[in-house]
């Protein structure tokens, strides 16, 4: 697993191929400044070499432009995937300073955010994918305060049951190992939980 530990922000990322195989078709990247936390989800359409393909284009071009807001992000993504199969895509963007989340998404790429005062907010996703066709997206945000969690995961992973699983009680390593024990193989599959202290 992959750990990301700062200041402002813990989070964990898991990711499985499906039936273990090399090539995972979901890629993710995550990172932290001073002033903000991106974290982009892609789940390539299929699985294999070009689901990779695809997911990791999104991913690549994201990590060049994490300055920008989250619109042009999506924008780069869906002309990365230009004569590429395509991918589900999800970006969230924690503003430090003005305490805000910033969420886009296209494609069956889930969202949980987790309140200190344990309201859900859960996104419903938005059907399609990207591949480069001309597309409008509509950006969520919302406040919010110290001690929240949140958690992205791709659709290799079925939860019923988020809300107990966030709980500030729960440790990232106890829900990372929960989240691994459900991974099942039969699909591509990416977590990533967050906290903010
Ligand atoms: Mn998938």
């Amino acid at each position: 697993m992959d750990v990301l530990h700062q200041e402002n922000i813990r989070a964990v990322a898991g990711q499985y191929a499906k039936n273990g195989q090399g090539d995972c078709g979901d890629s993710y990247y995550m990172i932290a400044t001073e002033d903000y936390y991106l974290c982009i989800l892609a789940d390539g359409l299929g699985s294999g070499e070009f689901a990779h393909e695809s997911s990791a284009a999104a991913c690549d071009v994201v990590s060049i432009h994490h300055d920008e807001d989250i619109e042009s992000l999506m924008e780069r993504c869906n002309r990365s995937l230009l004569k590429k199969r395509g991918a589900a895509v999800a970006i969230v963007k924690i503003m430090f300073d003005t305490k805000e989340v910033h969420y886009c998404c296209v494609g069956n790429v889930r969202f949980y955010f987790y309140s200190h005062a344990g309201k859900l907010t859960y996104p419903l996703p938005v059907s399609g994918y990207l591949s480069g066709r001309p597309q409008k997206f509509k950006t969520q945000r919302f406040p919010f305060e110290d001690g929240s969690s949140f958690l992205i995961h791709s659709d290799g992973l079925e939860l019923t049951r988020v809300r107990p699983l966030l709980q500030p009680q729960n440790s990232l390593d106890y829900i990372s190992a929960h989240l691994e024990s459900l991974v099942s193989g039969a699909d591509d599959t990416t977590f990533v939980i967050g906290r903010l202290p």
